[in-house]
């Protein structure tokens, strides 16, 4: 593949044209490690920065199991039929699973993945927070700019990753399936106040008495917590793939919701608060590869992280002379 000017123009054109094969093809050439694709994916992104903005960006979190693909996959049916376009990105963060969960939810969103109005990818999982990818922003700016009226980004609720999430979305939709301690004590504070709407799933069956109960048990949790934003608390809900239950209500609370934050100037403050973020995130992670890739600056690295561990300076310390070091500052491994 060449790195030329054009290649990277027609590919943006067709992007943004809708083209889902150069929306893919655009995905891959972001997540790829290379050098030189790097910088054809920079050049593409940069082209399409002025082209994003319009989309609802949701992130979906959950517990394993919590039923967050089959969510998705109500929701995306739901928003078609309202002659809305959607594309979903998930982000798996433990390869680990027997089979992949990739493979799982791609069977899983069965008809999803058939609908012409959407679009599903699976993100790899990155070093970075919780496995999710740092590059996950950069496929959704795509996604964006291809036409899709939702963007939205499944994450398994494992720590980190619901943070991560919540700094690249709109608004941050937490599932919960009732029973099987997955309920109020199980689910960290910290995570319930992201939440945007709580979503409470499998209202069915043998779970339809427990996921009631859920609804009652975190309405009172939510009702005590400080609201995200003012004078906005967290929306919860019940729904059913089974039934369908619900899946109207949460579309419509979610485009409300941010219809209302785009109004009042809500949206575009976190967007930037999300930006600026995401550039020092970027600064931290530029940095730590330039230091990675310098040779010389690795063996200072290595010397200085010895010295840390045998507990003979202090890492403070140790990190304010590799960065002088970086600098060129410390004469004995200045350039010559
Ligand atoms: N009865 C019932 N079962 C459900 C519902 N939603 C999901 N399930 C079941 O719960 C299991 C997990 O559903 P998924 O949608 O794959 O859950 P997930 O959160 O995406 O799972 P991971 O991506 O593996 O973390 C599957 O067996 C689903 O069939 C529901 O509304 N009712
Ligand atoms: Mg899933």
């Amino acid at each position: 593949v060449t790195a030329t000017e054009s290649d990277v123009d027609s590919l943006g054109e067709a992007i943004r044209a809708g083209d889902r094969k150069a929306l893919a093809r655009g995905i891959t050439l972001v997540e790829s490690t290379r050098a030189r694709d790097r910088e054809r994916a920079e050049k593409l992104l940069t082209r399409l920065l002025p082209f994003a903005g319009e989309a609802v960006r949701v992130g979906i979190s959950g517990a394993p199991g919590a039923g967050k693909s089959t969510f998705i996959e109500a929701l995306g049916e739901h928003v078609t039929r309202l002659g809305k376009r959607i594309a979903v990105l998930a982000v798996d963060p433990s390869s680990r699973r027997s089979g992949g969960s990739i493979l799982g939810d791609k069977t899983r969103m069965t008809a999803l993945a058939r609908n012409k109005a959407a679009f599903i990818r699976p993100s790899p999982s990155g070093t970075t927070a919780g496995g999710v990818a740092r590059r996950t922003r950069e496929t959704m700016l795509l996604a964006e700019t291809a036409g899709f009226d939702i963007v939205a980004v499944e994450t398994v609720g494992v720590g980190q990753a619901e943070t991560a999430v919540a700094d690249m979305v709109d608004l941050f939709l937490l599932l919960i399936a009732p029973g099987g301690g997955d309920d109020l004590q199980g689910i960290k504070r910290g995570v319930m106040e992201l939440a945007d709407v709580v979503v409470v799933t499998k209202a069915d069956g043998d779970l339809a008495k427990a996921a009631t109960r859920a609804v009652a048990d975190f309405r009172a949790a939510l009702s005590l917590m400080r609201p995200k934003f003012t004078g906005v608390s967290a929306k919860i809900f019940k729904t059913s793939a089974v039934t369908g239950e619900g899946i109207p209500e949460i579309w419509a609370a979610v485009e409300d919701l941010w219809k209302q934050f785009r109004g009042n100037g809500t949206l575009e403050q976190l967007r930037r608060d999300q930006a600026r973020a995401w550039f020092w995130t970027e600064v931290r992670a530029v940095l730590a590869e330039a230091i990675e890739e310098d040779a010389k600056i690795r063996g200072k690295a290595a010397e200085l992280e010895a010295g840390v561990l045998a507990g003979k300076a202090l890492p403070d310390v140790s990190a304010r002379a590799l960065i002088r070091a970086f600098r060129g500052v410390d004469a004995k491994v200045a350039p010559p």
